[in-house]
């Protein structure tokens, strides 16, 4: 055979070889083959395959977390630099609890649209010492009632712990809820915050919740202590397995979608391989036909 139709065999072989990897039944319930697939991605030849992989790492997260730091200290060294980005600047505690400040934030109310804004609660704190700095977040009003300041987080968690740095005249939190999908907000705290000044922080156990969630919401009663009640930051502490499997609202789809993405990624690729290899039928036909010059 010529070298040119050595070539397309060899692309043939190896076209072959990963249909039959991919065409295996696809289960959506195995993350383990879905995040093993994904990681090995992270290595191919191909930008954009790599760049597709990385995107999908990242929405199936934190699923895929323990899969991930495996890859962070044992993988390649582009694998390694891919999955440093997908974790960011992730923190975990000694259980493996994943620990997050608030990426985004808005607000009923900002004080403006720079200092005191519904975004100055984003972020490790940076308000130094306690008082009235826009550093943090404060609504319009000093004491004009509920307010209410939502956050997002880069990861998707079941939420177990929050820790709410409240630097100027703490104690008007009076609820902690979660929006999962389309449901109710979900109440994962209520009660008394007794956070002291300076400088203090409402740290509290959530009630368990279905699933996992990027977003809280912090309730406040601003008349209860007077003055700008502000917030420097919010770091939300967060588990991968369900915390309880009771409850009665439905979970957030987050990972189902994602996992349903990636099997439907792996069947749009068999698909596109199909037509891939209709296309090399084709040409050995032609080669055949044209007597292999
Ligand atoms: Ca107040
Ligand atoms: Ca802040």
């Amino acid at each position: 055979m010529s070298p040119r139709g050595s070539n397309r065999a060899e692309r043939i072989t190896a076209t072959l070889l990963l249909v039959a990897a991919l065409a295996g039944p696809a289960r959506p319930d195995d993350l383990d083959s879905v995040a093993g697939e994904l990681l090995r991605r992270l290595e191919d030849d191909r930008w954009e395959v790599r760049e597709d992989a990385t995107r999908r790492l990242a929405a199936l997260m934190p699923d895929v977390l323990p899969h991930l730091l495996l890859a962070r200290d044992a993988g390649g060294e582009e694998t390694r630099m891919r999955v440093q980005w997908i974790l960011g600047p992730i923190r975990l505690d000694p259980d493996g609890r994943i620990l997050q400040w608030a990426i985004s934030a808005r607000a009923s109310s900002e004080y403006s649209a720079e200092g005191w804004s519904a975004i100055k609660a984003t972020g490790e704190p940076d308000t130094p010492v306690a008082g009235d700095h826009p550093t943090a977040w404060a609504s319009r009003e000093a004491d004009g009632g509920v307010e209410t300041l939502e956050l997002e987080f880069r990861h998707a968690v079941v939420p177990v712990r929050i820790r709410v740095h409240e630097s100027f005249n703490p104690g008007a939190v009076v609820r902690i809820e979660a929006q999962a999908g389309e449901n109710a907000p979900l109440v994962l705290w209520e009660g008394k915050d007794a956070t002291a000044a300076p400088l203090g922080v409402l740290d509290v156990e959530l009630a368990p919740a279905p699933g996992p969630v990027r977003k809280i919401r912090l309730v406040l009663d601003t008349r209860l202590v007077a003055g700008w009640n502000e917030i420097d930051a919010v770091d939300l502490v967060g588990g991968i397995a369900p915390a309880s499997r009771d409850s009665t609202v439905s979970p957030v789809p987050a990972r189902e979608e994602a996992v349903r993405e990636a099997v439907e990624a792996r069947r749009l690729e068999i698909e596109r391989l199909r037509t891939e290899i209709e296309r090399l039928e084709k040409e050995i036909h032609e080669l055949v036909a044209g007597g292999g010059k």
